[in-house]
């Protein structure tokens, strides 16, 4: 191995995940050599609960163009770096299949009818979720579906993430919209064609939760016991 690039993967195996994530490009640059050292870095996370950088590694696995990554997720890897855990026998490999190829608009949409399915059959029906439903959501689903979306996103998306934001701003909506795109001054971002379906968004801008029916059911979705530490 020439020794810039054993200096980068010496880099990136010490480095904080930040750091991580900036070397990351330049490691997938290498070439085989770079994608060889990330899959078998990715495979020693195995052990550990999936990060952020494991995300992107995986991510950038997966959008390499090279047979070898390719190989190596499929055996590896199959449904990703999240376990798709459910405790009501739902399959989250679709979308997890859609975040990894960054559809993040089929995402969010499926995300939608995931919860609805877990809220029961008269929200299935409804296609939109009552916020009285929101409560008695299953905590493992929950964090499934937001680790799923805060690992394809470098962090960025995910229900966690704007329960944070929301907190950080006491509860404000009328602050919270504008930082994640969702109102710019009196206007509502018109859903789909206005909103930002890729990781230019802002922080927190999915998945979306459609407001025409009030602040509720957010409000519930961001109270979940599911999100206390
Ligand atoms: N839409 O404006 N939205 C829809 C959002 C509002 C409206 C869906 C988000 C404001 C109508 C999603 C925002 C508003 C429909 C979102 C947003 C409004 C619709 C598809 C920024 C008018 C058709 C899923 C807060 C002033 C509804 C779904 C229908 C759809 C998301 C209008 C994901 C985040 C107040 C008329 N909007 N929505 O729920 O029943 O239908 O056909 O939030």
């Amino acid at each position: 191995i020439p020794s810039d690039i054993a200096e980068l993967q010496e880099k990136f195996t010490t480095n904080i995940p930040k750091n991580q994530l900036q070397i990351l490009p330049q490691l997938v640059a290498t070439g085989l050599a770079g994608i060889e050292f990330l899959s078998e870095w990715l495979q020693q996370q195995r052990s550990t609960e999936p990060t952020i950088v494991g995300g992107a590694v995986y991510q950038a696995l997966y959008q390499s163009e090279l047979p070898t990554a390719k190989d190596f997720l499929d055996r590896e890897f199959p449904t990703g770096v999240v376990p798709l855990a459910s405790s009501v026998g739902i399959d989250y490999t679709q979308l997890q299949q859609l975040l990894a190829q960054r559809n993040f608009q089929a995402a969010d949409k499926l995300t939608n009818e995931k919860l609805c399915e877990l809220a029961g059959k008269d929200a299935v029906q409804r296609k939109w979720i009552y916020f009285t439903e929101v409560e008695q959501l299953p905590t493992i689903d929950l964090h499934t579906i937001d680790a799923l979306w805060l690992i394809h996103s470098e962090g960025k998306f995910g229900f966690s993430v704007q329960r944070e934001m929301w907190l950080g701003m006491s509860k404000n909506w009328d602050k919270l919209w504008p930082k994640i795109g969702w109102k710019e001054g009196n206007n509502w971002t018109r859903y789909p064609g206005s909103f930002t379906w890729d990781l230019t968004a802002p922080k927190g801008h999915l998945p979306l939760s459609n407001q025409l029916r009030g602040v509720r059911a957010i409000s519930s979705l961001l109270s979940h016991p599911a999100w206390e530490k």
